[in-house]
């Protein structure tokens, strides 16, 4: 059964197309800078946003109608399966990721819901080898049940590290089944609310403990995914643990777990952090940790996390620049971590949703590969760190002064000659790449 009859296979018709149900920038077998937009961009599709938002918010109830809700939370699951793979491939889109509970009900106990991540597993598994869809990442929700309160790896109570536990080897076990490419710990709960009663230090060394445990079950059962931290700073909890890119880098670089964790960094994330979104994706690079992206935007009217699909230009251009200097995203993609708005109800907005985030990227895609193909940032950073380039800046670099030799070439140099930046020159000639 089809779910959307009046939606069929979403085409690129070009730049001037009327049709609201085709991709005006977004050409997957396009070629940029060697590669077809396809594989620079591997997009994915989210499980939770797509399949399960309901549209509600703290003073409203669900907006959304979904027509393939059943009598029971199993049918319901099952029917999101076929319509999920329906979205994915009228989209053209290759990845999709999910939380476990996205997919499969909890049910009463922790059997009764492996049994059915199990049921339901098999049917993704069925439509992935039907339609060559495979799988960018899946992680554990340990956030939403009441159990995780405190926290899960970081909670005060040692059952609730052990549930926690459990959900992640499950995690990894269908990770393997389905062959997925990374394996995303968020810690939804993973900070505190007060400093008051937390030991600080023992939560984090227990969260080390637990990805310690996943690496060594992923060897354990030959399945190695690149494991992925996505920072947060705020929300649920007051503070997060992993609050930004460089919090994430200590962590890893503290407890040795550099060689299996990279990041997977959102752009929503990011604005909450008090940086960009370029920031996050340029700390990442300096540690070669640049995972994956969950792509969303947040409303910078707003303090929270809206994670609204990306249709800022001039943000997605620079986060393609940063992803090309990183030589692609690799096993990595761009997850659409965006739901619709509240007011977008119908079913038909979860196409026109994703419809304007990948043309967006792709139009990022292709001001970035002009910007690379330009030497635009090279020549502007040549230019700026010149000095460095020849005599005593060359000297610094080479290692071959110290403290009394530069005191020795300060005093004999009188004047020193500093140079504007003409950064509103820059963000101007930056426009013309955009528009
Ligand atoms: C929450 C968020 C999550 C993670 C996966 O803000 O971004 O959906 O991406 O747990
Ligand atoms: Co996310």
């Amino acid at each position: 059964m089809a779910y959307f009859e009046n939606i069929g296979k979403i085409h690129y018709e070009g730049k001037t197309a009327d049709n609201p149900f085709a991709f005006r920038h977004y050409n997957p077998e396009e070629i940029v800078l060697g590669k077809t937009m396809k594989e620079h961009l591997r997009f994915a599709v989210a499980y939770w946003h797509t399949m399960t938002q309901d549209g509600s918010d703290p003073f409203g109830n669900p907006t959304n109608i979904r027509n393939w809700w059943g009598e029971t939370p199993m049918e319901t699951a099952k029917n999101r399966v076929e319509a999920f793979f329906e979205i994915l491939e009228k989209l053209g889109v290759e990845y999709f990721c999910f939380h476990d509970i996205d997919i499969a009900p909890e049910g009463d106990s922790l059997e009764e819901f492996f049994a059915n991540i199990d049921t339901i597993t098999d049917l993704i598994k069925e439509k992935m080898d039907q339609t060559g869809i495979k799988l960018l990442w899946n992680t554990a929700n340990m956030f939403s049940n009441p159990r995780y309160v405190h926290g899960a790896a970081s909670s005060s109570n040692a059952d609730v590290f052990a549930h926690a536990a459990a959900q992640v080897k499950k995690g990894l076990d269908i990770s393997k089944k389905l062959g997925g490419e990374n394996y995303v710990f968020w810690g939804g709960r993973e900070g505190y609310e007060s400093l008051l009663n937390t030991d600080m230090k023992f939560e984090q060394d227990n969260i080390a403990r637990l990805f310690k445990m996943a690496i060594a079950y992923g060897e354990k059962i030959g399945h190695k995914p690149q494991f992925l931290i996505e920072p947060k700073p705020k929300e649920p909890s007051t503070h997060q643990y992993d609050f930004d890119a460089a919090t994430a880098m200590a962590f890893i670089q503290k407890y040795g777990l550099e060689g299996d964790f990279k990041l997977n960094l959102e752009a929503n994330h990011a604005t909450l952090a008090g940086h960009t979104f370029e920031h996050e994706l340029n700390v990442a690079r300096c540690y070669d940790a640049l995972g994956s992206i969950d792509a969303n935007q947040g409303d910078p009217l707003l303090g929270w996390d809206t994670d609204e699909f990306p249709t800022n230009v001039f943000d997605t251009t620079l986060a393609m620049y940063e992803i090309l200097e990183n030589g692609g995203i690799a096993p990595g993609g761009i997850n659409f971590d965006s739901k619709v708005r509240r007011s977008s109800f119908e079913m038909e907005d979860l196409f026109l949703a994703h419809i304007a985030g990948m043309d967006t990227y792709a139009r990022g895609l292709k001001a970035a590969a002009a910007l690379k193909e330009d030497r635009f940032f090279d020549e502007i950073k040549e230019k700026r760190y010149a000095s460095y380039q020849t005599g005593i800046g060359a000297s610094i670099v080479a290692g071959d002064e110290d403290l009394e030799s530069l005191t020795d070439y300060a005093l004999k140099n009188e004047e020193i000659k500093v140079e504007s930046n003409h950064l509103e020159f820059v963000k101007s000639r930056l426009n013309d790449y955009l528009f």
